[in-house]
């Protein structure tokens, strides 16, 4: 499957992302929340009627969940947060799931840590 493969040619380099330039808004995002550390905005490629991927604005060495320390983990519970928030403002909050791809074998193919947030539609388990 193409996706798979793009994802499983992305590694971990360290390299600054794309969402670097979203959260300079150097591009345009589709921004539904955002705060002082937090920016959510929707998936380029939706797989749910709603589908938002919620950052930290600073990257701060987590490129993936992986790579978390334990100064991480307040902006760990921000994003958690954030997601709640998304899903109460996308009117979703009764039925989502929030998902962090993580390395390659995870499928991530950005390596600016993100939780999506989908719903809208019922969802399956196992996610395959
Ligand atoms: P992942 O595979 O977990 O690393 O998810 C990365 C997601 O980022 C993927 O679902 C598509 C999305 N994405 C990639 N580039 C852009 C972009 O430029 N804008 C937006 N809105 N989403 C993007």
């Amino acid at each position: 499957h193409n996706e798979e493969a793009a994802a499983k040619a992305a590694s971990d380099t360290g390299a600054p992302t794309i969402f670097d330039k979203i959260v300079a808004k150097e591009i345009p995002s589709d921004i539904v929340y955002e705060d002082e550390n937090v920016l959510a905005f929707r998936d380029i490629n939706p797989q749910a009627p709603v589908h938002v991927l919620v950052i930290p604005k600073l990257r701060d060495g987590l490129t993936t969940l992986g790579k978390a320390e334990p100064r991480h983990t307040e902006v760990l519970g921000q994003l958690l947060h954030a997601s709640k928030i998304v899903a109460e403002k996308e009117g979703i909050v009764d039925g989502f799931r929030v998902v962090i791809n993580n390395g390659a074998e995870g499928c991530q193919s950005v390596y600016h840590l993100h939780l999506h947030v989908l719903g809208g539609r019922q969802m399956k388990w196992p996610p395959v």
